[in-house]
């Protein structure tokens, strides 16, 4: 996601009196608290509102600079190596309750965590007792190192797994067969693959791991001072659940590392309360002894409660360092072409989700290769026409996962050159290319959405909106509040099955669709799906 603004607390229907949860969102870029207050019901039908009380923000790159990101990632000559040390996200944690402040913490009821899917933290034994014992004196990066058995965790952009993946298809019984178990195909940024990898290339620290977490679960075991369960939604990303059962399989886990079983904690449904939050933070920032630490889930599910999705036929357009595309699903209906997923909701619904790995960073590459500023980039979308008169890109300025493109290539397209006085067209190639491609990749969902709610840094560009929706052919909607991911955490911190809504207060740009540009469209789609085909393999 973009660096957000530091931004004034927004508020809509007025909830005095209510009680404040509290959002933790560990990004890809930046970790995000975000206090939200309740306000109490007459009556359990009645849904309870919403405001946001107060946000602190993290970046790594630029405020954690001695952990030396890039993007939030650690440099690496290989780009399919995604790492980086999971401590920075406890010291970013630190800092946002510092920032957030003793009084601001002090009436909080219930904390839980969002975090970026698939990365994998290692702990060695005896990491239970240093988390139940942490002492206010040092800071969670100073205690919690020693107990990692991997200092570096791979995050979702890493993509070095391959072979692996390759490896627990073939013991699954192939890429259909691992969709139907666990709800996907394998993923090279799949937790699953990524735990093969680390057992087969350091034998050594996989001996020394007892315990696996997600980041969710990390960050969730720190704040609760005990290691916490996985829940249901993030388990879900790791080709390890039996996406049916709702339980670890015990074929998926043979299938990927000797011993995974005894390393994986339990599963738990997202609204499961983990216990209270650790004294360290009551201690150090003031929260109430009593606060309960609710399950962690991942930002996906939980940017379908920030962004109010509560029935199938609704969703979410994320468009942040990657752009991401999910919905509520009746049933589990796993994708025929395996490049699809299927999650859990918070609320226990199976959802469905895409991830575009060229999301901003790709719209970043963009205007930075033209020296433009996002107002120059808004500007040259408007100052070109839909369709872009058939110049198009394939915009895959990183290894992509939708569909799967090992080596980064740009593709133009259409008499398309990288030359700056193209400058305006290649910034509407890429954006139109973008969402044509989650177009034609989210067509095995059935049902066209009836609303799309974008959420995410681009979510504030109205010419983006534009194009989504007529791309894609429906209205989108923006949500003014762009840390969807850190307000449905801290509506889970409610430990309410069904959280409450969010604020409802001044909604962001909306698009609808121009039934003439979604014509261009609908006629570009098959030349553009040809040519995926022919550039993918
Ligand atoms: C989803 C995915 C990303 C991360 C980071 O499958 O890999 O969206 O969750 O946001």
């Amino acid at each position: 996601m973009r660096r957000a603004a530091p931004r004034r607390p927004q508020s809509d229907r007025r909830a005095t009196g209510g009680s404040l949860y509290l959002g933790i969102d560990v990004g890809t870029q930046s970790l995000t608290a975000l206090l939200v207050e309740v306000a109490p019901t007459r009556s359990d039908a009645e849904d309870r509102a919403s405001r946001i009380a107060a946000r602190a923000s993290v970046h790594y790159d630029t405020e954690l600079p001695r952990y030396g990101t890039v993007n939030g990632q650690l440099p690496n000559e290989d780009p399919a190596i995604g790492r980086v040390r999971p401590c920075m996200w406890l010291d970013a944690l630190d800092v946002a309750l510092q920032r957030l402040g003793r009084e601001a913490c002090g009436a909080v009821r219930g904390i839980s965590v969002s975090g970026q899917q698939h990365g994998s933290v290692y702990l060695a034994a005896g990491a239970d007792r240093t988390l139940a014992a942490l002492s206010p004196d040092r800071s969670l990066a100073q205690q919690v190192e020693p107990n990692l058995s991997r200092l570096e965790a791979p995050i979702w952009t890493d993509s070095s797994t391959t072979r692996e993946c390759a490896e627990i298809r073939q013991a699954l019984g192939g890429a259909a067969a691992t969709a139907e178990l666990t709800g996907s195909d394998t993923f090279e940024r799949f937790t699953g693959p990524q735990i093969r990898r680390f057992a087969r290339t350091d034998p050594e620290a996989w001996a020394l791991t007892a315990h696996v977490c997600l980041v969710s679960s990390f960050v969730t075991s720190v704040l609760a001072g005990r290691l916490a369960p996985i829940d249901h939604g993030d388990g879900a990303g790791m080709n390890l659940l039996d996406i049916r059962r709702r339980k670890w399989s015990e074929a998926a886990m043979a299938a990927t590392a000797e011993g995974l079983g005894r390393r994986l904690p339990p599963t738990c449904a997202p609204w499961t309360a983990v216990g209270r939050v650790a004294p360290y933070f009551v201690s150090r920032y003031g929260l109430p002894a009593s606060a309960q630490v609710v399950a962690g889930s991942g930002d996906n599910p939980c940017s379908l409660v920030g962004g109010g999705v509560r029935e199938p036929g609704e969703a979410v357009l994320s468009l942040g360092t990657s752009d991401t595309y999910f919905g509520l699903l009746k049933e589990v209906a796993v994708d025929p072409e395996a490049n699809g997923h299927v999650f859990i909701a918070p609320g226990g619904h199976p959802m469905s989700l895409i991830c575009f790995r060229n999301g901003s960073l790709a719209r970043e590459a963009v205007r930075d290769r033209y020296g433009l500023d996002w107002p120059g980039f808004d500007a040259a979308l408007r100052a070109t026409p839909p369709g872009n008169d058939g110049m198009t890109m394939l915009p895959w300025f990183e290894p992509e996962i939708v569909p799967r493109v090992a080596t980064p290539h740009v593709h133009r397209l259409g008499g398309l050159r990288d030359e700056p006085e193209q400058a305006a067209r290649n910034c509407r190639a890429v954006v139109e290319g973008q969402f044509l491609s989650m177009r034609l990749n989210s067509a095995w969902l059935a049902t066209r959405p009836r609303r799309l709610v974008a959420t995410g840094g681009g979510s504030r560009n109205r010419e983006l909106l534009q194009i989504a929706a007529d791309v894609l052919g429906c209205r989108v909607e923006s949500l003014e509040v762009t840390d969807g991911a850190a307000l449905g955490a801290a509506l889970r911190a409610t430990g309410q099955r069904l959280p409450p809504l969010p604020p409802a207060g001044e909604s962001g740009p909306a698009a609808e669709p121009r039934p003439e540009a979604s014509a261009t469209y609908d006629a570009m789609l098959p030349r553009y799906a040809e040519a995926q085909r022919l550039a993918a393999g």
